[in-house]
């Protein structure tokens, strides 16, 4: 029937079809019949979907199932009353925003105060004035539509605030922590090892004369070797071990609650994988070593996070000079050996370049 067709109302300027909220659902509570009737035709003849209860448990049972749009809600019902229906609808969090509109036979300010306080978005009183109820339903229904809009911009700020979070924490290249988010988890690991006096080991790996895969086999063959050495990493690491690339095609992993000889069998294990591999990639294949240093707390040498890393560096470079393909650990025996042999070794270079003091003499003289 078209709206026109009722008596009381005029016609709208705009036609149902046209409207935004045409086609909305709303949900009819009320404890008489012949007012169930009476306002669904109305509803209906505006262009909404109507459902019909007649009790408050019901309407709750149906909001719940399959929530409506917009409720049109008789306060005055027994057993469970419209305000509680109010209540118990506003108060479930699990539900979308449903606007309430109010229907009260009593035109009194305490049964509207209360019908608002319980929830309710608007009210109407009885007998029903249609243009009103008309003109209140496609408010409500606006309302809705805008906070759902809004809602929704929400929910896509939420997402992108997570991506933009993901991509300033990973590696593009492999998907691993970088090395700022790598520092951050660094500093919290190592608090929390301190504060519970767990032991915490840190592994530098880098990868042996990488720069001639590169100029070898190309680019794209030097990232497609990075990223198969990121899984082997990742799938050598236990699930709380953190792996991140630290640099190019230097990588670091943090391993709470590992004493620092378990950071050495774990580190030796990564290494003999890594030999043991085949680097395929378009157009060829490649085996390639690693060399690694290993620090841990606690160490009478490591007081901070800076220092754990700075050893494991340490380390790394001892190995590199060592030969590469070998697991150094910090101020170990190899370690320390390496350094007083260095030490020993600048220490005669430093000699023999200094002049002598005869040398010297002379050359003032002449
Ligand atoms: P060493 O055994 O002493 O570590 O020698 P190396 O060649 O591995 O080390 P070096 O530091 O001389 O060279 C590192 C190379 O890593 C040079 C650089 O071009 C390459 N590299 C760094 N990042 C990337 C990357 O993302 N992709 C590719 N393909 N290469 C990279
Ligand atoms: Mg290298
Ligand atoms: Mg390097």
């Amino acid at each position: 029937m078209p709206a026109e067709g009722l008596p009381g109302e005029s016609a709208t300027p705009q036609a149902a079809g046209e409207d935004a909220e045409h086609g909305a659902r709303i949900l009819v509570v009320d404890d008489h019949e012949d007012n169930i009737e009476v306002l669904r035709l109305r509803l209906e003849s505006w262009g909404y979907r109507t459902d019909a209860v007649k009790d408050g448990a019901s309407a709750l049972r149906s909001v719940e199932a399959s929530p409506p749009d917009l409720i049109l809600l008789d306060v005055m019902m027994p057993e469970v009353s419209g305000i509680e229906v109010a209540r118990r609808v506003k108060g479930n969090k699990s539900l979308p925003f449903i606007p309430i509109i109010m229907q009260t036979a009593l035109d009194s300010t305490e049964a509207k105060v209360e019908g608002l306080e319980a929830g309710a978005d608007d009210y109407i009183t009885k007998p029903i004035d249609f243009a009103e109820l008309k003109a209140r339903l496609r408010s409500m229904l606006r309302i809705k539509r805008l906070q759902e809009a809004l809602e929704e911009r929400e929910r896509e700020l939420l997402e992108v605030n997570e991506r933009l979070r993901h991509m300033s924490q990973t590696d593009g290249l492999t998907g691993l922590d970088n090395r700022r988010h790598l520092n951050e988890r660094l500093e919290e690991m190592f608090m929390h090892a301190q504060r519970l006096a767990e032991p915490f080991s840190c592994v530098m790996c880098d990868l042996d004369h990488f720069k001639s895969v590169n100029d070898t086999h190309g680019h794209q063959a030097g990232d497609e070797v990075l990223k198969q050495l990121s899984v082997i990493l990742k799938e050598e690491a236990r699930e709380i071990d953190r792996v991140g690339r630290y640099g190019g095609e230097e990588f670091m992993l943090l391993l709470p609650g590992t004493v620092l000889d378990a950071a050495m069998t774990f580190a030796e294990r990564v290494r003999k994988r890594i030999e043991g591999h085949t680097f395929s990639f378009p157009g060829g294949s490649l085996s390639r070593t690693a060399s690694f240093g290993v620090s841990g707390w606690p160490h009478p040498k490591i007081k901070e996070c800076d220092s754990l890393v700075r050893a494991a560096d340490d380390a790394l470079y001892v190995a590199k000079e060592m030969g590469r393909n070998r697991v150094i650990r910090f101020d170990g025996t190899e370690f320390n050996a390496h350094l007083a042999q260095k030490d020993g070794a600048d220490a005669r270079t430093a000699a023999a370049a200094r002049p002598s003091a005869s040398e010297h003499g002379a050359a003032v003289s002449g």
